[in-house]
């Protein structure tokens, strides 16, 4: 099998798991009293949502390896590309019913290994409807889920070559800890753009993708680097927006031109149009 054969499989393999995963959460809004690598309590639904999804992409041929924001280490599962999830993203939104999502990396190196490495990823986001956004043959393309008889669920696109409008909305994370200099930024993006923050980053970035504007989670006095996962969350989200014809930053440098250190190591987020990243680099 080919790197896009695989890389089909994984999304074919998703998209078949994501009305189930949807389905589950109803029995499994408990937390398990666990804790996951990044110290985060873990929900019943994230438990099961990430053995799903294990189950299936590590049976895919061409699939050598498997990284999980819910698992401590990489699972070894053959030959070929490595595949890095977040089952579900923005699971503290579950017991208010609001979105929710998975996100998913394709890489073709081993893990740890930077997002220049990347090359495909795609998100679900658990809404009204089930979408799924993609990038496939350099392009980024929306899908809307159909469950058909049985186990049958068919993708029918949506909206096809997104590209990023002129910014619209903005949505920003860890408010309670931003330093001065983000809160003087923050104030001054408020008055062109309109505030979208939902609380789950599938969500909030579906809003900038079609809406146009500037997704963060910055650094907070209580946690410098931030919140959200480079490997599971970032860079995957990174690469849909690069593709978008948008970009991405750390304040610093490009999200995907970021060496990875550590599995589930943290970094401040930038997504969105190109004009805003860049003023984010000069005034951040
Ligand atoms: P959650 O903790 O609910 O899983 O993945 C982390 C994440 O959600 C993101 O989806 C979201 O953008 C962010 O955390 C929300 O954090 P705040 O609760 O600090 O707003």
């Amino acid at each position: 099998m080919n790197e896009q054969e695989t890389v089909d499989k994984v999304f074919e393999a998703v998209a078949e798991a994501a009305p189930h995963i949807r389905a589950g959460i109803l029995h499994r809004r408990e937390y398990v009293g666990e804790e996951n690598p990044s110290d985060e309590k873990q929900m019943e639904a994230d438990v099961w949502a990430n053995e799903l999804l294990k189950e299936k992409i590590t049976n895919i041929e061409g699939v050598g390896e498997l990284a999980s924001e819910e698992e401590q280490e990489v699972i070894e599962c053959g030959k070929g590309l490595s595949v890095s999830m977040d089952p579900l993203d923005g699971s503290s939104n579950i017991p208010t019913n609001n979105v929710i999502g998975t996100i998913i990396g394709v890489y073709n190196e081993e893990f740890p290994c930077s997002g220049e490495n990347m090359i495909s990823a795609f998100y679900v986001v658990y809404g009204p409807l089930i979408s799924m956004v993609r990038t496939e043959d350099g392009k980024v393309n929306e899908y809307v889920l159909e469950e058909k008889s049985g186990d049958r669920v068919e993708p029918y696109i949506a909206s096809e070559d997104i590209e990023l409008p002129e910014p619209q909305v903005y949505g920003f994370g860890g408010n309670k800890n931003w330093s001065e200099k983000f809160r003087e930024f923050e104030d001054e993006i408020s008055k062109d753009l309109k505030l979208r923050y939902g609380g789950a980053m599938v969500g909030d970035i579906n809003q900038v993708l079609h809406q146009g504007g500037l997704f963060a989670y910055p650094s907070r006095t209580d946690a410098p680097e931030g919140k959200l996962r480079l490997l599971f969350e970032a860079n995957p989200i990174a690469f849909i927006m690069e593709k978008a014809g948008g970009s991405s930053t750390d304040t610093e440098q490009d999200i995907l031109e970021k060496p990875v250190e550590g599995l589930h190591e943290r970094t401040p987020v930038f997504l969105g149009n190109e004009e805003l990243i860049k003023k984010v680099e000069n005034e951040v």
